[in-house]
């Protein structure tokens, strides 16, 4: 039975799924949840996740949501030979790569408090800039933690990187141009955008969330 893969392309934790399925090889159909139509709240898929948030992911008998818990189950359930680096099996190396998936959450707290993404769509607002410095601390930790290593938990890729990275580049609908000020960021980031199933799953689905975000925005001016 093929994997289901409950899905919103504006939505970074669906996007790191998609990338954990992508950087898996798994075949599986994706399900576009319409968000801004509130289909998430329809007792169809509240029957998948009664939270009524993507992503969420059917595999079998198995309903999943929580993103971080479904790509870690990926893995865990997957991943062979050397796709098990990307969570892996040693509790010495999964320590790290748990600690910044918990980290990645926080880091994308920090974006969503400076972004306001709820107040541009939902209540004609712009984003906060007097979080803007909020946004930016996380951008600086991730940055000195990067310190000489090429991926957030050693100088291998990991699903941490996939959240991470997810969250991070959704500055770019606001056309942030601040990352030049944490450069150890950026080559983690030129990292993340060079792997070959980056542009499937954020190319267009960047694009179309900076056009529909710009879109809000400019309308309030
Ligand atoms: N902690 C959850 C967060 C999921 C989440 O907040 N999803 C948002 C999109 S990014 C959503 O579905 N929002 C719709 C809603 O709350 O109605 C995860 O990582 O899966």
């Amino acid at each position: 039975m093929v994997i289901e893969f409950y899905h919103y392309g504006i939505s970074p934790p669906s996007r790191s799924v998609e990338m954990t399925l992508k950087a898996l090889g798994l075949e599986y159909e994706t399900k576009i949840v319409e968000l801004f139509q509130g289909e998430q709240k329809k007792p169809e898929f509240l029957a998948i996740n009664p939270r009524g948030k993507v992503p969420a992911l059917v595999d079998g008998n198995l309903k999943l949501s929580e993103s971080r818990a479904i790509a870690a189950y990926l893995c865990n359930k997957y991943a062979k030979g050397e796709k098990q680096s990307l969570y892996p099996t040693d509790p010495d190396k999964r320590v790290l790569v748990d600690m910044y998936l918990y980290i990645t959450e926080w880091v994308f707290d920090q974006m969503m408090e400076y972004m306001n993404i709820g107040g541009i769509f939902m209540r004609g607002e712009k984003q906060k800039d007097e979080k803007l410095d909020v946004a930016k601390s996380a951008l600086k930790f991730l940055d000195d933690q990067l310190g000489s290593r090429k991926y957030l938990a050693g100088d291998t890729l990991t699903i941490a990187d996939f959240f991470g990275y997810t969250a991070v580049t959704f500055l770019d609908c606001l056309k942030f141009s601040g990352f030049g000020e944490f450069p150890k960021l950026v080559l983690w980031l030129g990292r993340m955008k060079a792997l070959p199933y980056n542009e499937a799953v954020n190319g267009k689905a960047l694009q179309d969330a900076t056009a529909a975000i710009q879109e809000k925005l400019n309308a309030q001016k």
